[in-house]
């Protein structure tokens, strides 16, 4: 069997819309009329199947020969009737029946196999992706008489660290397993191994890491999603990393892995596979319909930080912009994936004309955080003209997310932004006064951190808050010297000072946390690098730190004064 939607043929009988799903093409008026009779049978609820029930089957499956697959719920009732082909069914889309975080579909899975083959690696596949109670495929022998019967069922985990279990295959008139103590037994199993591990599969993520040609450093780019997922409230079951020529343009890390990520994801009872990058709108979609699992990127991990640290009108603002531009392409698309990314897993999604709504309200609303924007950015800039009007020099902290640079700020100033062991915790740009020991002032300013692949709509979002760093006649460059990926961060930043067009401000590299680096590790770092270095948290360390910086803003004052002159001394020429 195969997973694929498929468009259905209608009959109506006797009052009662009833459906033949799947390959009804060519079938003959009779044929589809004892198909439909199979919708009348009821099987009783301690029965997998019934031997008449398993005759009628293949007698019709033997007849047309195709298979045939019905799906019975625990009534005992036919809820599903499918003709498939000679080799295959394709299950419709059975979504309308839900199931629980430890429980199976409610629904069966019974096919014929005309050449009496075994379970495939594609029924196995629908095990673990549609959760059936059971699936048992029954044996075509001639004459169209039922034959053996393979069963298998999902286990919460056996031995072998599978998770489904196949019986021996028996002939159907030797088929006693009690079907209804089966299940509770399996649903008893999946309880207790969820409450054991007490993380709830809306919050339990597998990490998948594709990477492709020679990309750089994957375990430090997993370490630091793990860390993004951590911050944002996710646990971190697992993580796959799979190195590839080239990306799968449709599933990111080839269907055969994707298979494998979600008997992965069951074993672990995880609901959600969060991917290291950004997945393409049609990738998210494709990759939600086949593991029915909630799936996010990197990109949304940070929006979603970013959410929950902001706390002034601004930073609202800006965050929902860039999570609305982020979920805008991703709204155009009929499928479950959009109430995957926005709500809780297995919600369904919107229809299209609420879709369509959903669209315009998202633009409405991207063009009416963008005028705030604007203004707020309007406002930013008449505060920015009265400090230059005063004539007072500005010095940027800049730098990695968790570098210290809160903390710098405190320290150097005496005063108190929230400064602490978290990604993102500034969101909100804040400026002090710094006063130097040649008794003179500057402004001083911390902001948002910075993240390798900055995610490009948190870029434009932030453009407000990223727009007062041009207007810095210095940045200080704050690096968490304690981290040992401190020369890739180096190179993030760099990278986004030149994305943001700052590359012409000069940068004063700080070196921080040295409380937390061996002496001869910093004699090296000094050797590589031309840095001041100093421990945030302790002022003492300070001073060469403040000696630099005075120099350099005695520079500065000093070209301004003369660039002044200069205007001063050109309007009296003229
Ligand atoms: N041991 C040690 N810890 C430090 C030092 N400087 C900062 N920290 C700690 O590092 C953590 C992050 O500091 P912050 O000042 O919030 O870092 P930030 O760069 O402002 O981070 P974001 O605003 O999140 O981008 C806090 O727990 C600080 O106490 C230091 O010199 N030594
Ligand atoms: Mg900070």
């Amino acid at each position: 069997m195969i997973i694929i939607r498929d468009s259905s043929h209608r009959c109506k009988e006797k009052g009662k819309t009833t459906k033949l799903y799947g390959n009804t093409t060519g079938l003959k008026a009779n044929e589809e009329k004892r198909l439909l009779n199979l919708y009348r049978r009821r099987i009783a609820p301690d029965r997998v199947i019934t031997p008449e029930f398993a005759r009628a089957l293949t007698e019709l499956s033997a007849e047309i020969r195709r298979q045939l697959c019905v799906l019975i719920d625990r009534k005992g009732t036919v809820q599903y009737v499918i003709v498939g082909t000679n080799s295959m069914v394709v299950i419709p889309d059975i979504s309308r029946f839900r199931m629980g975080d430890a429980r199976l579909r409610g629904l069966r899975s019974i096919h014929t196999h005309l050449k009496g083959e075994p379970l495939s690696r594609d029924d196995l596949a629908d095990l673990a992706l549609l959760k059936p109670d059971l699936i048992a495929a029954l044996s075509v022998k001639e004459g169209g008489l039922p034959g053996d019967v393979f069963i298998a069922h999902l286990v919460a985990e056996n031995g072998a660290g599978e998770i489904w279990q196949e019986q021996e295959p028996v002939p159907i008139h030797r088929l006693d397993t009690d079907f209804s103590q089966l299940i509770s037994s399996i649903e008893d199993e999946f309880v207790k191994k969820f409450r054991a591990r007490r993380v709830k599969v809306e919050d339990g993520a597998i990490l998948v890491g594709a990477y492709f040609g020679r990309d750089a450093d994957p375990d430090d780019s997993l370490d630091e999603l793990k860390e993004l997922c951590a911050t944002s409230g996710l646990t971190v079951l697992d993580t796959v990393v799979q190195n590839r020529n080239k990306p799968d343009p449709k599933w990111v890390v080839g269907r055969g892995k994707l298979f494998d990520l979600v008997v992965r994801a069951q074993q672990l009872n995880a609901g959600i596979l969060v991917f290291d990058g950004e997945l393409e709108p049609d990738q998210v979609r494709t990759i939600t319909d086949f593991t029915e699992m909630r799936i996010i990127d990197r990109t949304q991990v940070i929006l979603d930080i970013f959410a929950r640290r902001a706390v002034s009108r601004q930073g609202k603002i800006q965050v929902e912009l860039a999570q609305l531009k982020y979920l805008l392409p991703r709204l155009i698309t009929k499928n479950t994936a959009m109430s995957r990314l926005t709500g809780g897993i297995g919600g369904r999604g919107p229809g299209e004309t609420k879709l369509e709504i959903n669209r315009r309200r998202a633009r409405d609303r991207i063009h009416r955080l963008e005028r705030e924007i604007k203004q707020i950015g309007r406002e930013r800039g008449q505060q920015r003209a009265q400090r230059m009007k005063k004539g007072l020099p500005i010095i940027s902290i800049i730098g990695y997310t968790n570098a210290g640079k809160s903390t710098l700020l405190n320290t150097l100033t005496n005063s108190n932004v929230d400064a602490r062991d978290m990604l993102f915790a500034t969101l909100d740009p804040s400026s002090r006064r710094l006063r130097f020991p040649r008794d003179f002032e500057v402004i001083i300013t911390d902001t948002v951190g910075f993240i390798r692949n900055l995610p490009r709509d948190l870029v434009t979002a932030f453009s407000a808050t990223l727009d007062e760093l041009k207007n810095a006649d210095v940045l200080v460059h704050v690096v968490d010297a304690s981290d040992p990926r401190y020369p890739a961060r180096i190179e993030a930043v760099e990278k986004i000072l030149h994305d943001l067009g700052l590359d012409e401000i000069p940068v004063l590299m700080v070196f921080n946390k040295i409380d937390l680096v061996s002496g001869i590790a910093i004699a090296q770092m000094r050797e590589r690098n031309d840095a001041v270095f100093v421990s945030a948290v302790n002022s003492s360390t300070l001073m060469p730190l403040i000696d630099r910086l005075e120099d350099q803003m005695l520079l500065v004052m000093e070209r301004d004064r003369l660039s002044e002159s200069e205007e001063e001394a050109s309007e009296t020429l003229h």
